[in-house]
């Protein structure tokens, strides 16, 4: 199968599977897992942040944050696409007790003047905004990476207005890639950094939280509230650690077979690559009436291709470790057969 569905579908790699078979392993409850507390080192070393957190998920290290950095009632300002707010189950609300303000982006992100508008002023009829979330590599904003000039700007006038800043950093280090500077830099406005060892870099679980010390602190209490204080978990954070230490290091790879897809593709008559490529997303949008997206999606499937619709009219494409230059080739051509037998 060429999975194209999303790079959280890679395997662990042999050496991840060598590495968690010989870690060394301790109770993470009791800070006795000496593998977990190597990856949060690893991570607050490499994000330049005083602590780190290791979890189970995305989602759950997003919902930790929100938790720690806010009370039940406050509002918290989201980009209106993001993930958080679109794809995280409506945890903010059922279990932060937040009142989301959505605006919307373009390329992921919101300009100033937005923020400046969203934010309404200290008024006895108004809840208060205590957090800012952005999300760099914006997800359903085809993986873009976000302008790190308007990050600086939104996050500062955040900071002024009393605001907590948090980033949904899942795909950072496919941001840090593609704009060739590091994590701690782009991380560096935020005061909590969410990312994944689960996608690109080919983790089978985890994610890691990073900020101050007192934050972390606080976020390992909430961690274990929602049932997140694993145990011998220095069994999965080993692989966090090959993620990081290895996997990091071949994302450009692909990157590059995304824009080679994406540009085969957009020669199709009938179809259009709708975002700008800057990472491993493709939105690929159908313009003609050769077959809908669920045909094309069953026809790829016939032909050991997945991929998943997002809307009526597009479908969404990762690219990842587990998808050769040859399955690219593979994509390209089963779909110019299956164009030939639908105009047939
Ligand atoms: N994204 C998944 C799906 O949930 C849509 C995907 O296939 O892209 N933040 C961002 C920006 C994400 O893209 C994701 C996962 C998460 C958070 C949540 O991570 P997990 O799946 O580990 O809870």
């Amino acid at each position: 199968m060429i999975d194209l569905r999303s790079d959280t579908v890679t395997k662990p790699t042999d050496l991840m599977r060598k590495t968690m078979a010989e870690s060394v392993v301790g109770d993470d409850v009791y800070r006795e897992d000496p593998t977990v507390k190597k990856l949060e080192e690893l991570a607050s070393n490499i994000f330049k942040k005083e602590a780190a957190l290791f979890v189970a998920s995305g989602t759950m290290g997003n919902l930790i944050a929100l938790l720690t950095h806010t009370r039940p009632g406050d509002e918290i300002i989201l980009e209106a696409e993001s993930h958080i707010y679109y794809y995280e189950v409506g945890g903010l609300g059922r279990l932060g007790g937040l009142i989301p303000q959505l605006i919307p982006g373009k390329d992921g992100i919101f300009s100033i003047e937005q923020l400046k508008k969203a934010l309404r002023p200290d008024d006895i009829h108004f809840p208060k905004a205590t957090l800012l979330c952005l999300e760099n590599t914006h997800n359903r904003a085809g993986g873009r990476v976000l302008d790190q000039e308007k990050v600086k700007e939104i996050v500062s006038f955040a900071k002024q207005q009393g605001l907590r800043t948090h980033l949904d950093g899942a795909r950072i280090f496919n941001a840090a890639v593609a704009s060739n500077t590091d994590v701690s830099t782009l991380c560096e406005p935020f005061d909590s950094v969410m990312f994944c060892l689960s996608k690109g870099l080919a983790a089978p679980i985890g994610s890691v939280l990073v900020g101050n010390q007192d934050f972390i602190d606080r976020a390992r209490k909430y961690r274990k509230m929602l049932g997140g204080g694993m145990r011998q978990a220095g069994v999965i954070a080993a692989a966090g650690l090959v993620a990081l230490e290895v996997m990091t290091k071949r994302l450009g790879e692909d990157h590059r077979n995304a824009q080679l897809l994406a540009t085969k593709l957009d020669e199709i008559d009938g179809f259009q690559v709708v975002n700008h490529v800057e990472t491993n997303i493709i939105v690929l949008e159908l313009t003609n009436n050769d077959f809908t997206v669920q045909d094309l999606l069953t026809g790829w499937r016939q032909n050991g291709i997945l991929a998943s619709s997002v809307s009526e009219k597009r479908i969404r494409l990762v690219t990842h470790y587990q998808v050769s230059d040859s399955d690219i080739e593979k994509v390209i051509r089963v779909t110019k057969e299956l164009i030939l037998q639908a105009r047939r």
